[in-house]
């Protein structure tokens, strides 16, 4: 299989993650598509190519153009306001504010982009998500004009960032950028399949009201686990779009019997909607050593869930969502992939 890689995705390499309230080194580190990378080169999986560069154009086709400017110069408008420390947002336009006029301070920017403070921005944040997108992007090509399965290293992440708000260490949402490009190319109907621990409440966002994109997503339940605002199991898809919106919110604790099970019901949807495309939202974070995760996948079990997404025999591509258990990342991964081709 081949893997899209660029070392644009360490570009970011911020210092600070609000966590229990104290600012700590962020999970989501540049070690993480490193040590991927590695395990990738080790096991022979194949070719490993440089992203082609797409430009902003897929990017808008699915993101908000005010949000991909604030984007673009947040880093600069906060060194500009002699900012010392990481852009992070701190207030919001909650319930009892407006939301319908976007402040012009940066402070006031943040808070209207921003879903969460976990998440901060610093030097060279917009490069690296304009790396990972290219990756994304160039991943489904290959896998539109061939046929075969790819895998793209994003960094960072994609699934939390909906059309116009950043978060959960996400910025551009890969996966909906691939999959609207998939569907720009012809495509009929697309299955996201978000395997993540955490709910891919920006992928749901972005394709809640259409019909040519099936989003399905198992994870911790937003009762107790981040985003705790979105995936629970009634939200089906609104309009034209209901039915083809999936959660599988599960209980921490969930190991591999009941989180397959989940699996398998998602796998027969995928195939019943006849989807001519699969893209994974490859979070490796419902690892059983996870730290900031809860549920109880083995290693093995990552193996086994590459092999059941075989099955449906669709074209497939992999993108690289969560996963801070950095020390196994790439044997979980990979093990993905290694399963898929078995
Ligand atoms: N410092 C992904 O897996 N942060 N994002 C919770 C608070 C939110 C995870 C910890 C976790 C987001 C792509
Ligand atoms: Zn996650």
């Amino acid at each position: 299989m081949l893997t899209f890689y660029s070392d644009g995705t360490r570009r970011r390499r911020a210092r600070s993650e609000l966590d229990g309230g104290v600012l700590v080194s962020p999970y989501e580190c540049p070690e993480r598509v490193e040590l991927v990378l590695e395990r990738v080169r080790d096991v022979g999986l194949g070719e490993v190519r440089e992203p082609e560069a797409f430009g902003l154009e897929p990017v808008l086709a699915v993101h908000d153009r005010g949000y991909v400017d604030f984007l673009a110069r947040c880093w600069d408008d906060w060194l500009a306001e002699g900012r010392t420390g990481e852009a992070i947002a701190w207030i919001w336009p909650t319930r009892t504010m407006r939301d319908d006029v976007i402040p012009e301070h940066i402070d006031g920017r943040l808070g209207h982009y921003a879903l969460s403070a976990d998440t901060s921005i610093c030097e060279g944040t917009f490069e690296a998500a304009m790396a990972s997108k290219d990756i994304a992007l160039s991943a489904v090509r290959h896998t539109l004009a061939s046929g075969a399965p790819s895998f793209g290293l994003c960094r960072p992440p994609g699934h939390h960032a909906a059309r116009d708000q950043f978060g959960g260490y996400c910025f551009f949402n890969n996966a909906a950028i691939a999959a609207q490009q998939a569907l720009d190319r012809g495509v009929a109907r697309v299955a996201i399949l978000d395997v993540d621990f955490h709910h891919g409440n920006g992928t749901q966002e972005i394709f809640f009201e259409r019909d040519d994109v099936l989003f399905l997503s198992l994870h911790g339940d937003p009762r107790t686990c981040f985003p705790y605002f979105l995936g629970h199991a009634d939200e089906t898809g609104r309009g034209r779009g209901e039915g083809f919106n999936v959660n599988y919110p599960l209980p921490p604790g969930t190991a591999f019997d009941a989180w397959s099970r989940a699996l398998d019901d998602a796998l027969a949807r995928i195939r019943a909607a006849g989807c001519e495309l699969l893209v994974v939202s490859l979070g490796v974070d419902a690892f059983e050593h996870d730290p900031i995760s809860a549920f109880k996948l083995t290693s093995d079990d990552f193996t086994e869930l590459g092999r059941r997404l075989a099955a449906l025999r669709l074209p497939t591509t992999f993108l690289l969502e969560g996963g801070y258990a950095v020390e196994e990342i790439g044997i979980n991964a990979v093990n993905v992939l290694t399963g898929f081709e078995a």
